[in-house]
């Protein structure tokens, strides 16, 4: 009995120290320790001892059983180690690497269309103004010399908040109020959001436009045609064709509008410019004495000239882009290649 024990002890000992698995471990356990375990049915046959034999042989199977649990017990805290160990191997995360860098955004090409002739009118003397998106009827047609009448006036074109209030449908009436609050010489230009109830393929009912306008005593249409052409071949190019076409506007007179050679075809005609080989990219004129008279400006003592364009339009013919609603979508493939 007592070799039987020992035995036990030994083989125990020798399958506890090979294993790997937390699993194999109670396999063990229950091979000598379990209700039916090898250890358990000496114990039980116990009864069959003589007297003098019992206490010997159970105070040595309680010292094997109490031998095997630490064992065990030994052997499964390692195993645990071990297993630990293997993760944190696996999981170890290298601190030096560089982080991912969030993504950046990028200006609006309308705003880089913006800053450009802003800039450029800048170079000429120009300062920059600004002004409300909802305006007062004074300001946005009546001081233009646009009468109650005028087909510009119509429910089609205009945003009418009140009677009176309107969302502008152009940057003038920062000119207007301009004028209003400085005497001449004055050199301006109004870049801003417009609005019209107008949608379809070329026009979104809200929209960019850069106006601008130069009051002094003696500004003649020479002025008008020498800043306008500065302007034109400073942003498309020296080489760049210009032409000034008769045009009409109640604001100003005369009106011109003036075109450049189109950058498509270089004059030779083509679906975007319509086969006349020029785009239309802005409209000016001498400002009306009676837009004058509305802002306390003598007539008799100063002229000036004005201009206005979209600034879509500038942006699609300047970067190629054949549809208004890329501008408006803010999809980021469209966005970013500016
Ligand atoms: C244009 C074309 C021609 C214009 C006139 C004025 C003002 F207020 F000075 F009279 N501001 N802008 C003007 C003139 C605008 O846009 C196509």
């Amino acid at each position: 009995m007592k070799d039987k024990l020992d035995n036990m002890l030994h083989s125990a000992r020798e399958l506890i120290s090979t294993v790997a698995s937390e699993a194999e471990l109670q396999q063990i356990k229950i091979r000598f320790l379990g209700k039916k375990g090898e250890l358990t049915a000496i114990m039980k046959g116990m009864g069959q001892l003589s007297a003098a034999e019992r206490p010997v042989i159970g105070a040595l199977a309680n010292t094997v059983k109490d031998e095997i649990e630490s064992l065990l017990h030994e052997r499964l805290e390692r195993t645990r180690a071990a297993e630990i160990d293997r993760r944190l191997q696996g999981e170890k995360i290298d601190v030096t690497l560089p982080g991912r860098r969030g993504e950046r955004g990028s200006k609006h090409p309308i705003t880089i269309v913006t800053e450009e002739l802003v800039a450029i009118f800048a170079a000429l003397g120009f300062g920059v103004a600004e002004g409300p998106e909802v305006e007062k009827d004074f300001y946005n047609f009546e001081a233009l010399n646009i009468p109650r009448d005028h087909p510009a006036r119509d429910m089609q074109d205009t945003f009418y908040i009140t009677d009176d209030v309107v969302l502008r449908t152009h940057t003038s009436p920062v000119q207007i109020r301009t004028m209003i609050k400085q005497a001449p010489p004055v050199r301006i230009i109004a870049p801003g959001t417009v609005y019209r109830r107008d949608s379809d393929l070329t026009h979104s009912p809200m929209f960019h436009q850069i106006e601008g306008f130069m009051v002094d005593r003696d500004i003649s249409f020479a002025d008008l045609k020498g800043v306008l052409t500065a302007f034109v071949t400073s942003y498309f190019g020296d080489n760049v064709k210009v032409r000034f076409r008769p045009s009409f506007f109640p604001f100003t007179e005369p009106s011109a509008e003036v075109d450049i050679a189109c950058v498509i075809c270089g004059g030779g005609g083509c679906r975007v410019c319509g086969q006349s080989g020029w785009l239309e990219i802005l409209g000016s004129g001498m400002i009306d004495p009676e837009v004058f008279k509305s802002v306390g400006y003598d007539p008799e003592l100063y002229s000036g000239f004005a201009f206005g364009m979209g600034l879509e339009r500038i942006a699609m013919l300047k970067y190629g882009v054949n549809d208004l609603r890329l501008f408006f979508e803010n999809d980021t493939r469209f966005l970013k290649q500016f």
